[in-house]
């Protein structure tokens, strides 16, 4: 803190200094954001009414369908206000997700409607085609139409206006079943407020720039009979509203959006990243003193934040999975601005309830019906898309700190690292390395010669990540603010003059990337080709990659440490109709930025922190600035699991803790949870003192060693599961629920969980001085604890086991009936690996003759696995035949042609599929050097090559997979078998 002071002391002129900053208050609860308080004033009047109903109801001769029926329009209104209508549109999609938009017609002023459109691939399809489908159509005696499909039906009652999901006669979600939905209509501003302040009239009746459709303002009337029972007496902050010493100008007055999702048949909810929370989200209407609030959706940086909270972080994702035994259901509300999210859950822990507020925007819901978590996932991947392939390197160790302080402090990190045989792949550099604050241009007292650093961290293979941070230091000599301000692509005040504010760099400006003409431009400052015009960042490489912090945006001297919400962006959008997405198209144009810098396309890698739906599409997030206690390391394991539920998998936290100086122990054990997570990056504050893993002296030294090499030897199992999220969308980490979505004993675990299909299960130890941790396992297998084969049994009802968790440690067991390729010679950086052999381990299930595991390689860096570039094996054991004692034979097998028949496999565009395309030939020689299999029951007669040699093996006895037994697996060492990871063999193993 000492040194963010100084810093900031250094920067910002005299008294203005943040004495305010980065503290809880900074930030507001629901009680001092008016619209929130609405929201839940609003709830509170209706659970206080017995007799209280939604006055929202579809007009029911405006009831209209599409020629395909697969889609419904109705108007709706409010009895209390009949003069103000509103658009409701149902559409059922491709995928079996419902669509629910709802938006004010010809409304005073237009309401935001795009935040979608920045969230999805495309445009969602309607279930137009679908031969068997059985679409909309009115219920018999009126009041209700319905559809049915794909095992699901809609309902949609028309007064009071209510939409169900059923299956199978359940009610599986339900939108305004209590009545709580509200869309605030666009009023005309008194001359005076409710306070008797007068109010400039020109802001009246103002939508913004190119936004149609507003209605002639005319006055409306109050309903005869009284409204104050649904919208309250007072019309709270309407006009205009102050937090500490800002106040917010509201020239657009009230126009919020409240609505109930409710899931009478779920007992568990999860999702809406991102928060300090537990996996399944506890009730925030209830007794719990930590969650009196509602989860929150606003990005913000938020300083020290507490590690039990509901409290808004750095991203925002709007999407809930609901679970049962039964089903999984999920709800993505695609709003951009500040959202808070009330969840109650029933006593008897059987249904939830959840109500969902809104500042601004139209209602644009869509229902994910499942009915399994990799539906879900599915049904939202297919709204909002996956996570690309990384750059190779990009799965490996990153090394940063806050910060490197010149070109040779980089070279000798990275020697460091050499001299004790630890593998990093990428040293990055925090803002000191920029002259000023100004990002792109080197402090050339620092780093002189940037090119020749980079060039000498590639030597051995290593990358290095920049950051670019989104504030642009005002001044006429720095070129990238010169240029942005020259091309008026900056984000405006209230009053049209281009926004100021503080941050790093002084006295900044920051570009609305929702400005088009911002893109090409941010393109070309990147470009490495110099076949641009204007300012380009010469003094860059291709090995050079990009971390965008503080784009939230984080401004210091803005209300709640951002931007203004009555700040204007492109098309006349106020800030608080889109500040959740902000960030994310920040984070999307570096991402394309880096993507075609060079002269062929090559993957990028930008690390972000603030995040919405769909920046899973862009690169990698991180947590955020964490605290080095044993607390912070422990909630980063569910906050990465939530984001992943959320789409945004490719995620991770400081390893070490960014403030503080954690003592070796929980270093180690840090290390241990980041080399089990997608994106491992140890992290410092400028003020901690350095902690480099070489620092340290015997043992601990060696246990970081070992973690590390541990993620080295298993970084083809990550890349296999980046491949497969990268397809389907399911999480790379995934918590009990998603594997075993019947087993209630392990809905609320979220401190366990599989990496990928690849049956690696870890439970990270996370408190001072364990020597065991208890796993539990919620099936009848086996499992191998993955260092010693020790063997441990699951059951069908589920059972809680004990591993020994000394320092050196981490509890990571393999599931029965996978096989995982690793390769096991240590090296500098991963693509240093590139030719290297592989092991492969296969860990026998409970019949103890049956796994099976896959594998994927590309080059790691271009797109030309679109293109067929690339090997993607199975390896499979099973018995020769159905009779006792029976060989077991090993397949090795071509994943892509035993898919083929498809032009394209799992989204691989595979034109012609070629089993020696150039890239598999490139590794035509790798080989496999070494087959363990565990489990097995006894030792074999001999091992043979199919068709070729007999092999040399070597067995130890020990305890065989069959039966409930325990102590040390049976290991069958297969030493060079001689076969080649890209070809097809088998190898037969006679019992
Ligand atoms: O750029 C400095 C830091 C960075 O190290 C950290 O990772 C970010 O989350 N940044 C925040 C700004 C200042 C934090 C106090």
């Amino acid at each position: 803190m000492r040194v963010i002071t100084l810093l900031l002391n250094s920067i910002l002129p005299g008294t203005i200094l943040l004495s305010h900053a980065f503290k809880a208050h900074d930030f507001k609860t629901c009680s001092q954001s008016a619209f929130c308080r609405r929201g839940r004033a609003l709830a509170q009047r209706a659970s206080e009414n017995a007799s209280w109903s939604s006055p929202y109801h579809i007009d029911a001769e405006t009831v209209s369908f599409s020629p395909s029926q697969s889609s419904l329009t109705a108007r709706v209104t409010s009895f209390l206000y009949p003069e103000i209508h509103f658009q409701l549109q149902v559409d059922i999609l491709k995928n079996g997700v419902v669509r629910v938009r709802m938006d004010e017609i010809g409304g005073l002023r237009k309401r935001y409607d795009e935040a979608a459109s920045w969230a999805l691939i495309s445009e969602p399809a309607l279930r137009d085609d679908d031969l068997n489908w059985v679409g909309f159509k009115k219920g018999k005696k009126g009041g209700v139409v319905k559809a049915a499909y794909g095992g699901v039906e809609l309902a949609i009652s028309y007064s009071p206006l209510k939409i169900t999901l059923l299956r199978n006669g359940r009610e599986e979600v339900v939108l305004n079943g209590r009545g709580l939905l509200h869309m605030e209509h666009f009023r005309n501003k008194p001359n005076q407020t409710d306070e008797g302040e007068e109010r400039p009239s020109e802001l009246e009746g103002e939508g913004g720039e190119g936004i149609e459709g507003t209605r002639e303002q005319t006055v409306l009337k109050e309903p005869a009979n009284g409204n104050a029972w649904f919208e309250g007496e007072e019309k709270d902050g309407y006009w205009e509203e102050t937090f500490l010493s800002w106040t917010d100008s509201k020239p657009k007055g009230p126009e919020s959006l409240s609505l109930d999702v409710d899931f009478p048949n779920h007992g568990h909810v999860y999702g809406i990243p991102q928060h300090a929370a537990s996996l399944s989200l506890p009730s925030t209407i209830g007794a719990n003193p930590h969650f009196s609030d509602p989860f929150r959706l606003y990005n913000g940086d938020v300083f020290e934040y507490d590690a039990d909270s509901p409290v808004s972080l750095y991203g925002s994702i709007p999407l809930m999975h609901a679970h049962s035994a039964e089903s999984t259901v999920g709800i993505f509300n695609a709003l951009a601005s500040e959202t808070w999210i009330d969840i109650l859950g029933s006593p008897t822990n059987t249904s939830i309830a959840t109500h969902w507020i809104s500042e601004s925007g139209i209602l644009d819901l869509f229902i994910l019906p499942g009915p399994t978590p990799d539906d879900v996932f599915a049904q939202y991947a297919s709204l909002t898309g996956t996570t690309p392939l990384p750059a190779h390197f990009a799965i490996a160790h990153h090394q940063c700190r806050w910060n490197y302080v010149s070109s040779d402090d980089v070279r000798t990190v990275s020697k460091r690292f050499d001299e004790d045989d630890m593998p990093v792949d990428v040293i990055w550099l925090d803002i000191e390395y920029s002259e000023e604050h100004k990002y792109f241009i080197w402090d050339e007292k620092t780093f002189p010669d940037p090119v020749e650093m980079a060039n000498d961290v590639a030597s051995v293979g290593r990358k290095m990540v920049v950051i670019i941070d989104p504030h642009l230091k005002r001044t006429s000599d720095y070129p990238v603010f010169a240029e942005a301000e020259a091309k008026k692509i900056l984000v405006k005040k209230a009053n049209g003059e281009d926004y100021e504010g503080w941050c790093w760099s002084g006295s900044s400006a920051w570009v609305d990337f929702f400005h088009p003409d911002s893109w090409e431009w941010w393109h070309k400052l990147f470009s490495l080709t110099g076949k641009t015009e204007g300012w380009r960042w010469a003094k860059s490489t291709d090995t050079i990659f990009i971390w965008n912090d503080m784009n939230e945006p984080s401004v210091f001297n803005g209300p709640e440490i951002t931007m203004p919400k009555d700040s204007i962006h492109y098309g006349g959008w106020e800030h608080r109709d889109v500040h959740n997405i902000n960030g994310m198209l920040y984070h999307n144009q570096t991402s394309q930025a880096v993507m075609r810098r060079g002269t062929e396309l090559k993957r990028p890698f930008v690390l972000s922190r603030s995040f919405f739906a769909g920046s899973q599409r862009f690169g990698a997030i991180w947590t955020g600035d964490n605290l080095g206690t044993w607390e912070h390391m422990a909630v980063g394991i569910p906050m990465t699991l939530s984001n992943g539920i959320a789409g945004m998998t490719f995620a991770g936290a400081d390893v070490g803790g960014f403030f503080g100086n954690p003592d070796v122990e929980m270093l180690v054990r840090w290390y241990q949870v980041g080399a089990f997570g997608p994106f491992f990056r140890a992290h410092a504050h400028i003020d901690t003192k350095r902690r480099e893993p070489y620092l340290y002296n015997e043992p601990h030294k060696s246990m970081f060693r070992d973690i590390l090499r541990l993620r080295y030897s298993l970084l083809p199992m990550w890349y296999t599961a980046f491949r497969e999220t990268s397809v389907t969308g399911l999480p790379l980490l995934r918590p009990h629920y998603v594997v075993f979505p019947k087993d209630t004993r392990g809905f609320a675990i979220d401190d366990q969980y599989y990496v990928g299909s690849s049956g690696l299960l870890v439970k990270p130890v996370t408190s001072p001085g364990a020597e065991t941790a208890d796993v539990y396992l919620a099936e009848d297998e086996v499992y191998y604890d993955y260092f010693d084969r020790q063997v441990y049994r699951g059951a069908a009802s589920g059972t809680t086991v004990t591993v020994p968790a000394p320092l050196s440690k981490i509890p990571l067991l393999r599931r029965g009936g996978s096989i995982i390729s690793t390769r096991q010679r240590p090296r500098r950086a991963s693509p240093l690996m590139k030719n290297d052999p592989f092991t492969l381990t296969i860990a026998l299930d409970r019949s103890g003759t049956s796994a099976k595991g896959d594998l994927y390689l590309d080059d790691g860096e271009t797109y030309a696995f679109e293109k067929g570039e690339l090997a993607w094996r199975g390896f499979r054991i099973s018995p020769e035949h159905n009779k006792k004692n029976s060989p077991l034979v090993l397949h090795s097998e071509d994943l892509v042609t035993l898919h083929k028949g498809n032009d394209v496999v799992d989204g691989v565009q595979i034109k012609s599929w070629d089993p020696r395309n150039a890239f598999a030939q490139s590794i035509a020689r790798v080989y496999v050097e070494r087959i363990a299999v565990l489990g097995l029951e006894k030792e074999p007669k001999s091992v043979n090559v199919v068709g070729g040699k007999g092999l040399e093996w070597t067995f130890s006895k020990g305890t065989g997979a069959k039966g409930k037994k325990t102590g040390v697996a049976s290991a069958l060492t297969i030493k060079a078998p001689g076969v080649l990871v890209v070809e097809d063999w088998q190898i037969r193993i006679e019992l």
